[in-house]
């Protein structure tokens, strides 16, 4: 609500959009290395001693640093809201947006480990898988249900073609070289063929890999929003494995067929999907 009423967007404002636990992080490695590669190269990139989510910040929960984070002038911000809840001067002065999504099964799995990690740093009990997986089937979800929120951004970008572009987490990780060329040339900032040449694309991806990231002493051992009572959390909690279909390693063959039937049935007639 306080970043509806307050938050006025510039029309260079680009808004990476998701839902929890789909690739946002990634995607704001991504988008920051890529906008800001000609300041910083993969030695003196702020990446290395900031983690993803204070080098773009979150709309409705960071909405203290845009004045520091426009004054950069780096036009990257981030949100977990639903299409509806966007400020609506987002939408009026014609931001572009980035929309991630990821396979529900995967979205969950990953939702769930990160609440039991972070109950056991605040020492409280974690809710039972099965539970957790009851509620998220029910719609019962960080940021609402999970289906409402991918189809929001799916409807809304037919009416503003040019001003999106929708991802899944599976497909980048299939080809994440050609994905970040596209994202590129969608900010407006596309790579010329001397830096193709040079590698440039190749070496943003290393630096923003998991593997990289999740390696870095910040983190590893850093702690994110200290301070801020209970949004004060430990870096490492954001990075746990990034697989694509690690979902078969926590939930029994019924449960993800009961999942995908929901997300079929949910998406049907709108020629998306996600599983
Ligand atoms: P958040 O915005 O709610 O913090 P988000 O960044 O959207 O989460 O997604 C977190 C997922 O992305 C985690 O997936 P997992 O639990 O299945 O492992 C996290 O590990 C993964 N992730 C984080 N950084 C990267 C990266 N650089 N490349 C690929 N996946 C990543």
């Amino acid at each position: 609500m306080l970043a509806q009423q307050q938050f006025e967007a510039q029309p260079t404002n680009i808004i990476l959009c998701s839902a929890p636990r789909t690739g946002t992080a990634w995607l704001k490695s991504l988008t920051f290395a890529t906008i800001t590669r000609t300041s910083f190269d993969d030695s003196t990139t702020p990446l290395l001693f900031k983690m993803p989510h204070d080098v773009v910040p979150f709309l409705e929960l960071d909405h203290a640093h845009f004045s520091a984070n426009r004054h950069l002038g780096i036009p990257l911000l981030a949100t977990h809201a639903l299409y509806s809840f966007l400020p609506t001067s987002i939408i009026d002065s014609g931001c572009k947006i980035i929309y991630i999504c990821r396979d529900p099964k995967d979205t969950f799995v990953s939702m769930y480990h990160l609440f039991t990690r972070y109950a056991k740093s605040q020492n409280t009990q974690p809710i039972e898988l099965d539970e957790a997986f009851e509620l998220f089937c029910e719609g019962v979800s960080w940021y609402g249900p999970y289906w409402d929120h991918v189809l929001g951004y799916w409807n809304a970008r037919l009416e503003h073609p040019d001003k999106f572009i929708f991802l899944k987490y599976e497909e980048m990780n299939e080809d994440i070289v050609l994905y970040l060329k596209k994202l590129a040339e969608f900010m407006g900032c596309p790579f010329s063929s001397e830096e193709q040449q040079k590698g440039v694309p190749e070496k943003i991806v290393k630096m923003c890999s998991f593997e990289n990231l999740s390696n870095l002493e910040v983190n590893k051992s850093g702690k994110h929003r200290e301070g801020q009572g209970n949004l004060g959390i430990e870096n490492k909690i954001y990075f746990r494995k990034g697989k694509v279909e690690d979902w078969k390693n926590y939930l029994t063959p019924k449960m993800a067929t009961r999942l995908d039937q929901i997300t079929q049935q949910k998406l049907s007639s709108s020629g998306l999907s996600l599983n």
